[in-house]
């Protein structure tokens, strides 16, 4: 039962973010009524304890209350495209993103990251940049911590991981830097198209005044950008201010021309996160960061747990973890990067949620770097007949992949589990996928 409000704010969705965003409204002394289409969502006897007046319905959302409200503050997670979401949408009721509200309300200019793969790891490297430089940096986003927790008057600089869900209703990010590092096929079960997709990452730079550019990606490109100023980055030798010089032995990070680092100097490796390297350096650059301090932080920083994780070295075979591989590019980028290493001896573990995705396009890599695919998990027949002339072997679980991946590995060869796909069907996530794989390797 809805007691009779006016003028209130809809918040959808009770996982972090419906949290974040009911606790900052509230704290704003607005009116607000909270709804998830969940039995029991995650944070709905929290807010109930803590706030006892609060209207909260779960098991569905109330199409008359959307109608009626002033502004609805949709959850990553729930489409727009839910069928009471659009008769509101219908009726003329806003629906904002958090990172809106977020963006209305911050403090301290912006720095916008979005990309299908590397988010996390240019949003966490920048934000070591910002503070080696001596700034206040809160470091957020699709990352982990929702926008809105990280508001603070005590902040010089908010670097923002944004996935292309919360960006769909973010119309003014406003941004002082934006990028999109790049595009490849993801998330294509919520989108009509793959047009669709990688539109809805461009709305980063409503607004942004300085856009930096991955030149080597012409998705990542909008054809019209509306922002004062330009920077571009580029691993393939286009003509860019941030670049990655191959020639050179070792090669070496060219900025503005003068060589700063050759890669060796690098805890990070691989092509692509020679890419990310240069990303974080221009998106910093943007923000006017001082370029030693960066490079500092860029010396040191070892990357994230998950993403291509050397763990263990077992009867001459190396087990890498690439638990957040959760899409054809990173699993793409991960057979580039370790391949050269390993001549065709690499066991590959692919399964889990596939999202729609075409595993044909990694049949080139497959082909050039793997002697045999494992594939386990919801989505396997879909992959196995995308993979067909593969030499491919299918487990009924987790640990059956796991031990057959082991038993086929060659000798000074890999086991790399990229597996391309979301976790969900037996996972509660990657980190938890991750840590299991984890596990099996250390008992070993
Ligand atoms: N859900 C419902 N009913 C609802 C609302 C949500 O069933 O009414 C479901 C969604 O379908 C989803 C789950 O609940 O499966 C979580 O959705 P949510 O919007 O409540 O998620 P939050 O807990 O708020 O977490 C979100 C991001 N999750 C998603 O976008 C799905 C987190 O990114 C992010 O860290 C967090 O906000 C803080 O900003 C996670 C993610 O998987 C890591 N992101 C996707 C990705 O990286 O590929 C986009
Ligand atoms: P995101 O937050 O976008 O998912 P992460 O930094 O967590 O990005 O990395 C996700 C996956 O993408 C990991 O498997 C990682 O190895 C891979 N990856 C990292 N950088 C790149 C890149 N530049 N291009 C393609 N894949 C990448």
């Amino acid at each position: 039962q809805v007691n009779a409000l006016t003028n209130y704010h809809v918040v959808i969705g009770l996982g972090k973010t419906g949290d974040s965003a009911v606790r900052h409204l509230l704290a704003q002394g607005e009116n607000v009524i909270a709804m998830d289409t969940r039995e029991e969502a995650p944070f709905a006897s929290e807010l109930r304890a803590t706030y006892p007046d609060l209207q909260l319905i779960e098991g569905g959302l109330d199409a008359s209350v959307l109608i009626n409200a002033a502004r609805i503050i949709a959850s990553p997670g729930i489409p727009l495209a839910t069928d009471e979401i659009q008769r509101a949408i219908d009726a003329g009721v806003p629906v904002v993103s958090d990172i809106q509200v977020f963006a209305e309300a911050a403090n301290a200019p912006i720095i916008a990251i979005t990309g299908s793969n590397a988010k996390s790891t240019v949003t966490t490297l920048v934000g070591e940049m910002a503070k080696q430089c001596g700034l206040k940096a809160a470091v957020g986003g699709n990352l982990g911590t929702p926008a809105l927790e990280l508001l603070n008057s005590d902040i010089d600089v908010y670097v923002m991981e944004l996935s292309s869900f919360q960006l769909e209703a973010t119309e003014h990010l406003n941004a002082k830097v934006a990028t999109v590092l790049n595009i490849s096929p993801d998330h294509l079960d919520r989108y009509d198209s793959y047009e669709g997709y990688y539109q809805t990452k461009y709305k980063i730079f409503n607004g942004c005044e300085k856009a930096v550019i991955n030149l080597d990606d012409n998705l990542a490109q909008p054809k019209t950008l509306n922002c004062p100023e330009q920077i571009g980055f580029s691993i393939d030798g286009k003509g860019a201010d941030f670049v990655l010089d191959r020639t050179a032995q070792p090669w070496q990070l060219i900025v503005e021309g003068d060589a700063l680092l050759s890669v060796d100097q690098l805890k990070i490796k691989g092509l692509h996160n020679y890419s990310n390297a240069l990303a974080a350096l221009a998106l910093g650059h943007g923000f006017g960061l001082d370029m030693d301090g960066m490079l500092k932080a860029l010396k040191s920083f070892p990357g994230l747990d998950h993403r291509c994780q050397w763990i263990k070295q077992v009867d001459e075979v190396d087990f890498y973890n690439d638990s957040k591989g959760t899409n054809v590019g990173a699993t793409e980028a991960a057979l580039k990067g370790l391949g050269p290493e390993y001549a065709k001896r690499i066991v590959l573990m692919l399964g889990g949620v596939g999202k729609d995705a075409d595993f044909k396009v990694l049949r080139p890599v497959i082909d050039q770097y793997v002697s045999k695919v494992i594939v386990y998990g919801q989505d396997q027949d879909i992959i196995a007949k995308d993979l067909s002339g593969v030499d491919l072997d299918r487990a009924e679980s987790f640990e059956q992949a796991f031990e057959m991946a082991y038993r086929n590995a060659d000798h000074k060869g890999a086991v790399v589990f990229s597996p391309a796909c979301a976790s969900f069907d037996m996972f509660s996530g990657f980190e938890a996928r991750g840590e299991a794989f984890k596990s099996m390797v250390e008992a070993l």
